[in-house]
């Protein structure tokens, strides 16, 4: 008993002072919760910079109006779920982005995303070439932290604007720690896309952006619910990086369709293309009167990728519609066009072995 006494008040003080402990953690925590993730958004023009003449005007309007400040002052919530900044990097409709925008916003993310006061960043971007941008920047950005593009498909001047929603849920991505490591992301519509997989398949409506292999995610009321996640190389784990590159390699894109001669694919190597595009019917067949001036060009040094002008759905296989071995040609896998030219620009920058093309078109 008398032990007991003695005892006593040093257990009361072990229990205050783990009370204490306790207390600061639980403190440290709710601190650690409500500390808001630091944004940078990154302002390039678009629709979702767009403004039109009347509220009616959803579809009528002019693209790449509207600064980033503004658009960050229309959506005065942001400031409840991030530290938000931004930069006014270019104020371009997309359909005009050249290889040089690329490399410059490139650039320009990935310094930013070696700073300590930078959680994650959002791009405002037009529509149109939105999907191309996304997909670069998954393959040369060397980061964890996220990267999110993002547009709208009516300008904010209009009726049920998309904008303000797609940019709130473009900035909770980029701010919320579950989305690191998941590469270049494209939020629109609720929906979290990978910068890979998704294309604007639809070019009037704001469900606009789709992915054949579906979402990764979905962003509601201030949260993400993560269901799967890329396959494909990208951002820390990609062979390719911003920093080592200055110039991207001109690679061009040629349309299949019935009548159709070799004509663009020969003007195209003509001004010195390095790799062709094939956007060919079905599993990216090539005309009949179009293989020989092809399979002149592979022999000139020029590279041929057959990807397929069918939006949306499958991938072309090798040695199918065309003997690609025996030509020494390569397929695109299940990237679309527009996709499989941003892979070959930045692919040529490393290397011109076509084995080595068709490991990259394989592997990203
Ligand atoms: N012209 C389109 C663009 O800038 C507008 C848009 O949809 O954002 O991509």
């Amino acid at each position: 008993m008398h032990l007991r006494r003695q005892i006593a008040p040093l257990i009361a003080l072990l229990l205050l002072v783990s009370q204490a402990d306790l207390l600061s953690a639980q403190e440290q925590a709710s601190t650690h919760e409500t500390k808001l993730a630091n944004v940078v958004i990154l302002a390039t023009g678009g629709t979702i910079a767009g403004a039109g003449a009347s509220a009616a005007s959803s579809a009528t309007y002019q693209a790449a109006k509207v600064p980033v400040d503004k658009l960050i002052a229309g959506v005065p919530e942001l400031k409840d779920i991030a530290q938000v900044r931004g930069e006014q990097v270019f104020q371009i409709a997309s359909e005009s982005f050249t290889n040089d925008h690329l490399l410059q916003l490139g650039k320009r993310v990935a310094t930013l995303a070696k700073q300590d006061d930078v959680d994650g960043l959002v791009i405002t971007h037009g529509t149109d070439t939105l999907e191309e941008t996304a997909y670069f920047l998954n393959l040369v950005v060397h980061t964890e932290k996220p990267i999110v593009v993002v547009g709208s498909m009516r300008p904010g001047t209009a009726m049920s604007a998309d904008g303000m929603l797609n940019l709130y849920n473009a900035v909770v991505v980029a701010g919320s720690a579950t989305s690191r490591g998941k590469g270049a992301l494209v939020v629109m519509n609720d929906e979290i896309h990978s910068g890979r997989d998704v294309a604007k398949s639809i070019n009037i409506r704001t469900e606009a952006f789709n992915s054949q292999w579906g979402a990764l995610g979905m962003v509601v009321e201030g949260k993400t619910f993560w269901f799967r996640t890329l396959a494909k190389r990208h951002t820390t784990q990609s062979e390719f990086d911003i920093e080592r590159i200055d110039k991207l390699a001109p690679v061009e894109i040629a349309y299949g369709y019935g009548n159709m001669t070799d004509a663009a694919h020969t003007h195209f190597a003509a001004k010195g293309a390095a790799a062709l595009i094939h956007a060919g019917t079905g599993n990216g067949s090539v005309a009949a009167g179009v293989v020989p001036a092809l399979v002149e060009l592979r022999k000139q040094g020029v590279h041929i990728i057959r990807s397929s002008r069918v939006n949306g759905g499958g991938f072309v296989i090798r040695n199918a519609e065309q003997p690609d071995d025996k030509y020494d040609w390569i397929v695109a896998h299940d990237l679309n066009p527009q996709k499989a030219r941003i892979l070959a620009a930045v692919a040529l920058t490393a290397t011109s072995d076509s084995k080595e093309l068709q490991r990259i078109f394989w592997e990203y």
